[in-house]
């Protein structure tokens, strides 16, 4: 049974984050701007997610996404954040990256160390990979959402 307001799907473009050096721990997460985070449905609560990204009508990867106010950080300002499992040659600010949410793995926690919290981001990223293998998951993959190059839409 899919969750309350899944599949989601969003676009926008990849603006500065918090700058804590996710990039530096192997993690590195693309934000979205307050517009974006504003703009997703109410029924969707706060917590990590998995499912399907893309960067400016490129090829299709999976991804992981931290919705919330990252309690390990206490930020005040909920946020987006997407990390694609590819490696990319470099960065893309300003890029429009195209998300579909998929699934639900669990609530955003507080960790007693920053090694507690890389090594729950590490365990999140082997269930989405695995659960993005389902052939329901795959189906998305190839979403129209995804093909178009045209940035306007
Ligand atoms: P910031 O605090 O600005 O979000 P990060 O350390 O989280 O900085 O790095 C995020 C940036 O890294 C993204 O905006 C993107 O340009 C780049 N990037 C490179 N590879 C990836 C990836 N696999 N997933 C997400 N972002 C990536
Ligand atoms: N931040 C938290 O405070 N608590 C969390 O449970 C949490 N889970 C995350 C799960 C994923 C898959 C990702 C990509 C991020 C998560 N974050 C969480 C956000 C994290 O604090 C942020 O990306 C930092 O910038 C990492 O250093
Ligand atoms: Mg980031």
């Amino acid at each position: 049974m899919p969750m309350d307001g899944l599949p989601h799907y969003a676009s926008g473009p990849v603006i500065k984050g918090f700058g804590r050096g996710s990039k530096q721990l192997g993690i590195p997460t693309a934000n979205y701007p307050e517009d974006i985070v504003d703009s997703l449905p109410q029924m969707l609560n706060t917590g990590v997610y998995y499912g399907w990204a893309n960067v400016d009508g490129g090829q299709v990867y999976k991804m992981v996404m931290s919705i919330g106010w990252n309690p390990f950080y206490k930020n005040t300002k909920k946020s987006m954040e997407t990390h694609i499992l590819h490696t990319f040659p470099s960065d893309f600010y300003g890029s429009l990256l195209r998300v579909c949410i998929l699934g639900y793995i669990r609530p955003e926690k507080d960790f007693k160390s920053l090694d507690d919290l890389i090594a729950a981001i590490k365990s999140d990223i082997v269930f989405a990979d695995e659960a993005l293998e389902q052939n329901e998951m795959l189906q998305h993959k190839k979403d129209q959402f995804f093909q178009t190059n045209n940035v306007e839409d």
